[in-house]
């Protein structure tokens, strides 16, 4: 069912050495954002222009529900909270301590630098005011998400924050309840059924229900992503969230059943999902496949899963060496990556693009998505070469505190104003040069 690529004998190594490896060496599913931003355009007009009236017109149109109110009211959260099977509610508590512990070591402290006497520039890290999130419905119901995006808000200090998501015909026009029970426990109180470009919309613009917000994260479908493209700029967004992807990087000492299983584990979110094994072991490479033909039957979403693991992002990649198979993860810049070597942790620390590494036999993605501490929201697409995941950094801003004394700026003025000149823009340089009875002083 998976293809293989075979890239042995092409010297990938010396290549990317070069700095020659093309990014798009592998295949990627199709997800053409582009193409929908014409679709959604006319949805975010409507939402700005009419508000909850539109919400409750696209909640008709695409979630065939009536909706008598947009935002859910407080007693929903709550029973949902309670109804959360035990179970559950504990993994997620268990979830949540773990995201807090990690998150938590992420928050950054006020730095100041003396330039010069007399003149200092602080870094002060003031979280986002108001955010966004959007949690997806339908197929894709993760409570998981909802604790990887709200726990670094939380963590960076960000006071407001609302979350959206599809109103579900069979739970009364309500997002999905373990959504709500979800952030019941996470302590958010502001949840809106709405889902796709219109929440989107929503967030940006605001609505008689919800104030407008300055950033919006989360994954979504590709409407999401275009919507999100589309009002970028008014809103700051994490991340397109595209497909899933796995990658995993072994040799003949990994476990061929769990190389297996972890492909599987990704491949089970979308049709479209990547799972890519890349080996220098023809052993391994035949030993998985053989894993995936009677692992992947035996799953129960089994279908979707052969669908993810035939379509061309998939693929067992046979290379010379690990020294190639490293070029070859790079090159492809994983939303996740497992090493699965010996001395993986010589092999991980080598990497230069993934968004979360996995290292050795006892970190498998699965444990990333739910309960390692780290989070699950990552560059998709390649996008892991020049982008993270989520973190408390994604809800901050660093603004520069300028600070100099009559002296301090006196003694830099004459190189002001050399520059200013030589971009011939004079009234820049009269600016310091007021200070000083329009002359430059001399500098010491
Ligand atoms: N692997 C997904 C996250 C997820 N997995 C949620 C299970 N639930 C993207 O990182
Ligand atoms: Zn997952």
């Amino acid at each position: 069912m998976i293809s293989r690529i075979d890239l042995r004998g092409s010297a990938l190594a010396a290549t990317a050495a070069g700095g020659g490896l093309d990014r798009d060496l592998l295949p990627r599913a199709e997800f053409d954002v582009e193409d929908a931003l014409e679709k959604v355009r006319p949805i975010c007009e409507d939402v700005k222009h009419r508000g909850t009236a539109a919400l409750v017109d696209y909640a008709q149109r695409f979630d065939g529900v009536t909706l008598e109110r947009v935002r859910v009211p407080a007693e929903a959260l709550t029973e949902a909270l309670e109804a959360l099977d035990p179970d559950v509610r504990a993994a997620l508590e268990e979830s949540v301590r773990r995201a807090r512990i990690v998150h938590r070591d992420q928050r950054r402290t006020d730095s100041t630098v003396q330039v010069v006497p007399g003149g200092t520039v602080t870094e002060r890290w003031v979280p986002v005011e108001r955010v966004g999130l959007y949690v997806p419905g339908g197929r894709a119901v993760y409570p998981s998400s909802v604790v990887m995006n709200v726990v670094p808000a939380q963590e960076a200090g960000v006071g407001s924050l609302a979350v959206s998501s599809p109103p579900q015909k069979e739970f009364g026009g309500l997002p999905h309840p373990t959504i709500l029970a979800a952030c019941a426990l996470l302590g958010v109180d502001e949840v809106y059924a709405a889902g796709g470009a219109h929440a989107v919309a929503m967030f940006a613009y605001g609505t008689e229900d919800c104030a407008p917000v300055q950033l919006v994260t989360g994954p979504g479908n590709i409407y999401v992503a275009a919507a999100k493209r589309l009002l970028k700029g008014r809103i700051g967004i994490d991340s397109e969230a595209g497909p899933t992807e796995i990658a995993v990087l072994a040799d003949d000492t990994a476990d061929a059943a769990h190389v297996a299983s972890d492909l599987i584990s990704q491949a089970e979110h979308d049709v479209v999902a990547a799972a890519v094994l890349v080996t220098p072991s023809v052993a391994l490479a035949e030993a998985v496949e053989a894993e995936l033909k009677t692992q992947v039957a035996a799953t129960r979403h089994h279908e979707r899963i052969t669908e993810a693991l035939s379509g061309r992002q998939s693929g067992i990649v046979l290379v010379d060496s690990l020294e190639d198979g490293l070029a070859v993860v790079d090159s492809y810049a994983a939303e996740h990556l497992e090493i699965q070597t010996a001395d993986a942790a010589a092999w991980a620390a080598r990497v230069r693009n993934a968004g979360a590494i996995f290292v050795g036999p006892w970190a498998p993605v699965s444990l990333g998505d739910y309960c390692a501490g780290s989070n699950h929201v990552l560059p998709t697409g390649g996008c892991a070469c020049h982008s993270s995941g989520l973190s408390v950094q994604s809800f901050l801003r660093g603004i520069h505190v300028v600070d100099y004394t009559r002296d301090a700026l006196a003694e830099v003025t004459h190189h002001v104003v050399t520059l200013a000149e030589a971009e011939d823009l004079p009234a820049h340089g009269a600016a310091l040069k007021a200070r000083f009875d329009w002359k430059v002083p001399q500098s010491k």
